[in-house]
């Protein structure tokens, strides 16, 4: 998969994507990744990307013109387009898997309050947003999607089971997981994970996923 990167802070991306899976994942050319900086398409003196809004009101906009030349030059004929807001529909597990399934992305991170909504119009196959909450800017949604996606690439994972049988896989939280020691601090492992009845563990365990899914997150189950 290629994934590329429009965004005003490029030095933001080192550290986090230099690490773990994705450094591995890029090594092995099963991620090429490319961040650009989106000044690049200015023309101005002060490479200048933003200005105020018409109506007023807080704050400043991205201005269309070096967003429209950034993508019109990195998109090529089967590139996703995807504007990464607040006003987004909200990116989940399924949204990852299916941006997985895709070749060529490319992904608009915002900055100040936003997008000349002609972006949006013109220029977006889809808007996402990681969550209800305002970051500063768009790169840790940018990354945050970047990461989710990358381990779902095929052959990405050591074991591709381990990208399966985890929170929201099912649809129900993670159920409580024990290693040694068997008991510490006094507190001990539920007896049932040590005795070796497979069937009983799988009862105990969908019976706890159930329960803590009820208790934090019962928009789950609806
Ligand atoms: C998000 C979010 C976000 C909104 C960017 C205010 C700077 C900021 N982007 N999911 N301006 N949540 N963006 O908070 O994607």
């Amino acid at each position: 998969m290629k994934i590329d990167v429009l965004t005003l802070f490029p030095g933001m991306f080192s550290g986090p994507l230099d690490e773990s899976i994705v450094k591995r994942a890029r090594a092995t050319g099963l991620l090429d990744l490319n961040i650009h900086n989106l000044r690049d398409w200015t023309h101005d003196r002060h490479r200048t990307v933003d200005d105020r809004p018409f109506g007023g009101g807080p704050g400043m906009l991205l201005k269309p013109e070096p967003i429209f030349e950034a993508v019109e030059s990195l998109r090529r004929e089967k590139t996703r387009v995807i504007l990464l807001s607040p006003a987004g529909r909200k990116f989940d597990q399924a949204v990852a898997r299916e941006l997985a399934q895709h070749d060529d992305l490319l992904l608009v991170s915002g900055s100040y309050e936003g997008f000349d909504e002609r972006v949006r119009e013109a220029l977006a196959d889809d808007d996402l947003s990681i969550g209800d909450f305002v970051v500063t800017n768009g790169a840790l949604p940018a990354m945050v999607i970047i990461d989710a996606v990358t381990r779902l690439l095929p052959g990405v994972l050591g074991d591709d089971a381990s990208s399966q049988d985890e929170s929201f896989s099912h649809g129900l939280l993670e159920y409580p997981q024990y290693t040694r020691p068997a008991e510490f601090r006094g507190m001990k492992v539920p007896e049932v994970l040590m005795s070796g009845n497979h069937a009983e563990i799988e009862k105990w365990r969908s019976q706890q996923a159930k329960a803590r899914t009820e208790k934090q997150r019962p928009d789950l189950l609806k």
